[in-house]
């Protein structure tokens, strides 16, 4: 009987403490969407985190970036293609999807668009019947990875390129992509526009007004209707944004906001795109886009160039980690296939990642705060493991902390916070803090500020071994709504993952330069990617000191933000010792340099000469001089 009354006592207690959490969960509002805010689709692209890209057509055999649209639809022939292999691969790095380019800058459509006769049904590849864009998308359902398109607005070879009928064709391009290949995740549309081309003829130059001319408006109510899911990548959007670079990494600083209209293809102000615009209106999270190799297509000599792991844990931490999705681009070979190394390295690299962030010591631990809301948005649910369920603060509250105790000391030197982002993006400013032996606190070495969090922000401090440790947040746009936090050890190497990484190891002849500044010359030779070497008027000499065989010019753009002195054009002569014999050995253009200013290579016939002389046709930003971070002749 004792224990009857005890138990319906309990049950009593037991049933009121869930009626009254009940009834707290429903009386407490949630704080309401402080604007900008992401659409669902964007939300659910965010967490995707890492997919790849894949960069594959003609340029994978006629050893270019970006060709002119004038190679033959023959030279398409890869003798092993197997997109299995790609999608097994990738699904072994991490990745939750991938995008194909179904046509780059040079025209030729991976799949038989029966609009043109420059695609795959023209090429040897299983005798014209084959098409890469069905064989990957199907892949893709098969391994369980998301699939999407590049489908380059620019194409060098269409004949009616920058005129009206160019854009029906590009329109039912799309359409064929949209319509007939199952679901696509993400749309990509390329900023790189109008220029040099083949056009159907002789090379000639086309400019397009750029932010009018593909009437993009008209475009997304296609993509609205036919795949509504769908994010829309492009410099500015409006589904999620470019990066500003091609290195892969976002701004520690980085808001998921633009300033709606403002940025275009050309946008020449592209470096603040790693830190989105503070006050902007309109929600476009940035994606990072980056080659394991220094090119997007596959060139052989660039097989021992491939990222190291450990280079791309650090562009994962810079990336993923900095509030932006990280889109890692695979160089299919010529054989049709992801070449071992990058798959290797890019495998490694994922279980690296997984190793390191393994046991959340904070899971399911909860938390002292400094202020808490009531209802459903209480200090458990940053540690719950839920992503709906998120912490937050009083209307008037957008200061806080959170601290974390245990029981022993512990070591920790990496953390995860996560803010709920379908109410935006607002945390402006935190610190971490751990305990020390006295009971003091005392802030992690940290190597970036910590300012932003957005959809993800994980952060590299050096091991500490305490037994609490707190987050600071000291500002923010309004109330905090944090649905997610982790705190981890990477081991017992974690302090050294995370050191600069070198970069710049270039061997070269020895040189000097003329037609430089003295205290320059010095920055193309000194192995600091951060200093340039500046020239005056458009022509650079190298002076070997004696005649010696050379084949090759390499050189490393300036690295500054934005990068100044880009040359886009040029011609490469040699000379003689006493300067008679003038020959120029190649003439062309760094492809991409703008985007991409990554170490550019001239290869020509090796030649006897003492004197190489660089002169730029071109610069990407007009009556800028030529710069050059490093330079090295072999
Ligand atoms: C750039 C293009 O010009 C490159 O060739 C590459 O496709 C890269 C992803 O985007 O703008």
């Amino acid at each position: 009987m004792k224990n009857n009354k005890l138990l319906s006592a309990l049950w009593l207690s037991a049933s009121l403490s869930v009626v009254m959490s009940a009834c707290s969960s429903t009386h407490v509002k949630a704080p309401d969407p402080i604007l900008p805010i992401p659409e669902p689709k964007q939300v659910e692209w965010q967490k995707m985190e890492t997919y790849a890209f894949i960069h594959f057509g003609l340029n994978t055999f006629n050893d270019r970036e970006w060709g002119y649209g004038d190679t033959p639809a023959e030279v398409f022939n890869p003798s092993r293609l197997d997109c299995e292999q790609w999608a097994k691969t990738l699904v072994a790095a991490g990745m939750k999807g991938v995008i194909l380019t179904a046509k780059h800058h040079d025209g030729f459509c991976l799949w038989p668009f029966a609009g043109t006769d420059y695609s795959v049904a023209n090429s040897p590849y299983k005798d014209g019947k084959g098409d890469v864009v069905r064989e990957l998308s199907e892949a893709c359902k098969k391994y369980g990875l998301k699939f999407a398109v590049y489908l380059s607005p620019w194409d060098r070879h269409q004949a009616n390129y920058g005129t009206p009928a160019y854009l029906d064709y590009f329109y039912a391009q799309l359409r064929d992509l949209l319509t007939n290949y199952g679901e696509v995740f993400e749309v990509w549309f390329d900023g790189a526009n109008g220029g040099d081309g083949w056009y159907g003829g002789a090379k000639e130059t086309r400019t397009i007004d750029r932010r009018n001319y593909y009437n993009y408006p008209r475009i997304y109510e296609m993509l609205d209707s036919i795949q509504p899911q769908a994010v829309v990548f492009s410099d500015g959007g409006p589904g999620c944004r470019w990066v500003g670079n091609e290195k892969g990494f976002a701004g520690a600083t980085n808001w998921s906001f633009l300033r709606k209209g403002e940025v275009y293809p050309g946008y020449d102000k592209s470096y603040q795109l790693q830190y989105g615009h503070a006050d902007g209106n309109q929600w476009v999270a940035a994606e990072c886009d980056v080659s394991i190799r220094p090119g997007w297509f596959y060139h052989p000599e660039q097989d021992s160039l491939v990222k190291t792991p450990e280079q791309l844990v650090d562009l994962y931490y810079r990336s993923v980690g900095h509030n932006a999705t990280l889109l890692l681009n695979f160089p299919v070979d010529r054989d049709g296939l992801i070449h071992p190394v990058d798959s290797a390295n890019a495998v490694r690299f994922h279980q690296m990642i997984q190793k390191e962030l393994e046991t959340n010591l904070v899971a399911g631990i909860v938390p002292q705060v400094s202020d808490e809301r009531g209802g459903d948005h209480v200090a458990s649910a940053l540690t719950d493991d839920d992503y709906d369920t998120y912490w937050a603060t009083a209307d008037s509250v957008t200061t806080g902390d959170i601290t974390f105790s245990f029981s022993s000391p512990t070591r920790m030197n990496r953390m995860l916070l996560q803010e709920y982002i379908p109410l935006g993006q607002r945390v402006k400013a935190f610190t971490v803090e751990y305990r020390d032996a006295s009971g003091d606190w005392q802030p992690v070495v940290l190597n970036e500020e910590t300012t932003t969090i957005g959809y993800k922000r994980l952060l590299r401090f050096s091991s500490v071994v305490s037994d609490g440790i707190r987050i600071r947040i000291t500002d923010a746009r309004g109330p905090l709504c944090i649905n997610n936090i982790g705190v981890y050890d990477a081991g017992e190497n974690a302090d050294q993952l995370f050191e600069a990484i070198p970069t710049t190891q270039m061997q070269s002849l020895p040189f000097t330069l003329s037609g430089v500044k003295p205290e320059e010359a010095a920055f193309a030779s000194d192995r600091d990617e951060k200093t340039t070497c500046f020239v005056d008027g458009d022509l650079l000499t190298i002076d070997l000191g004696s005649e010696r065989f050379v084949s090759s010019f390499h050189f490393l753009p300036d690295q500054g933000e934005p990068n100044k002195g880009l040359v886009s054009h040029y011609e490469l002569s040699v000379a003689d010792a006493d300067r008679k014999n003038v020959t120029m050995v190649k003439a062309g253009e760094f492809s991409n340099i703008r985007n991409n200013p990554v170490m550019q290579s001239v290869y020509f016939t090796p030649v006897k000469a003492r004197y190489l002389y660089l002169k730029a046709g071109r610069m990407v930003t007009e009556d800028e001089p030529m710069g050059f971070a490093e330079i090295a002749v072999r």
